[in-house]
């Protein structure tokens, strides 16, 4: 049972005013600074299952998941068992190793778009990487994205972004050339015949379109009956490439990510977070005819010194083997679901306008009676209240993400019990909004 005492953040608040002389911001990423819900960042000591201490001794339950890859719960027995095994032989080979095969038959199994997969360390290395193969593909070089959606911070994808671009209200980054975002269009998401226009606009010149199948860095927003189908067949009708950004919901909504629970097939796919099971690990993958254009098998160049980390590829293997066991995945989706729909229930109870939902382990919940199709529905949710709401739950001992802009996550180790700890704790708290 974590405490609800009230909180002691002494240690935390020296720790991040010492960082903010170091660090811009006093972080290595911005979402974490809590600029959008104010109040200080608690610093984080250690992590175990569904629980995060941090350096105060405060215990919360974490609804974070170090922003996706802990979906087994932190620090998971088996995972580490690996890892101690996988340090004795070294913490980078920087040559081939048969822990790379592994990790990359199971995500060729999983995943029904990938044919043939390069592993790198980060969604944004993924995301960049799989633009240049989609101009070199198409010889083409437009591309179509969707406002609220983010696919990491490279300068091509800092357009109308979503996640901390969003968070800090920042829509465009300085120091990002004019020409390098020329050919970057976007639309709002759930809108067919605006992507459908862009395309008619610009005949022969799109590579292709790339999105968030299930969107969680504008909150949680779920694709429209018919609007990945109507990508599908849009992309296809233009010889233009379709590219699912599966960072977030690649082995979350399904196993197999957003394409095997909606049954739609991009052309390729970026992966990050899960399949490094907590280390730094992003990939891409798709078509074979398509990624053997990648150096060296084709002249599409692209190279990393820590790409198929022993380390990572361990954490990513045990992480998959877990996640394959009978039941995971419907244990995830009814904890989320409990959850989620409690929430709205709460929030219903205690007067506040409020619209949300789940699939598997990813939910959101926006102070906007909604619904919520896009990045503008979204911006209508109350975000002044959303920080006292996030305050308050943190005061009570639950850790939710500090930015109406970002997903929910939830792990196997959430137990019943966190659940309805949870549940009381938002009663409690929107009770005072
Ligand atoms: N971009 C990630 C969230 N969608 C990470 C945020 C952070 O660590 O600050």
């Amino acid at each position: 049972m974590v405490s609800t005492a009230p909180l002691k953040t002494s240690k935390s608040e020296a720790i991040f005013t010492a960082a903010q002389d170091l660090m811009p911001g006093g972080v290595s990423s911005p979402v974490r600074a809590f600029k959008s819900v104010g109040g200080q960042p608690i610093v984080f000591d250690h992590v175990k299952g569904a629980y995060i201490w941090d350096v105060d001794g405060n215990q919360y339950i974490d609804y974070v998941g170090t922003w996706g890859p802990a979906i087994c719960g932190h620090a998971h027995p088996e995972v580490l068992q690996a890892l101690a095994a996988a340090l004795e032989k070294g913490t980078s080979f920087g040559a081939p190793c048969q822990l790379e095969n592994v990790l990359a038959e199971m995500v060729i199994d999983a995943v029904p778009s990938i044919e043939m997969v390069r592993f790198v360390n980060s969604g944004t290395e993924a995301c960049m990487s799989v633009l240049r193969l989609m101009r070199a593909f198409t010889g083409r070089d437009k591309i179509i994205k969707f406002e609220g959606c983010y696919h990491g911070h490279a300068d091509m994808f800092l357009v109308q972004a979503g996640s901390g671009v969003a968070t800090l209200g920042l829509p465009d980054s300085p120091g990002v050339p004019k020409a390098t975002t020329a050919t970057t269009l976007t639309a709002p998401y759930n809108d067919l015949a605006a992507v459908k226009a862009l395309l008619e606009e610009n005949p022969g010149e799109i590579a292709g379109v790339i999105l968030e199948p299930v969107v969680g860095n504008s909150g949680f927003i779920t694709p429209d009956p018919g609007f990945l189908e109507g990508l599908r067949e849009l992309t296809q009708q233009h010889d233009a490439l379709l590219v699912f950004d599966e960072v977030m919901t690649g082995f979350r909504i399904a196993y197999g990510g957003a394409q095997a629970k909606f049954g739609i097939t991009p052309d390729l796919t970026t992966l990050g977070k899960i399949i490094g099971g907590g280390l730094p690990v992003g990939a891409y993958g798709g078509r074979k005819d398509i990624m053997s254009m990648i150096a060296p098998a084709g002249p599409v160049y692209q190279a990393g010194t820590l790409s198929g980390n022993p380390l990572a590829m361990t954490a990513g293997i045990k992480t998959l083997e877990i996640l394959k066991r009978p039941g995971t995945y419907e244990q995830l989706e009814s904890t989320t679901k409990t959850l989620s729909d409690g929430l709205l229930a709460v929030a219903r109870e205690t007067g506040h306008a409020a619209c949300g939902g789940s699939i598997s382990a990813m939910f959101g919940l926006f102070f906007t009676e909604g619904p919520v199709h896009n990045f503008e529905d979204a911006k209508q949710s109350d975000l002044n209240k959303f920080s006292r709401f996030h305050r308050g739950m943190l005061e009570q001992g639950v850790y939710l993400a500090p930015s109406q802009y970002e997903a929910g996550f939830t792990s196997l180790a959430h137990t019943a019990a966190d659940i309805e700890q949870t549940l009381a704790a938002a009663r409690t708290v929107m009770a005072t909004l």
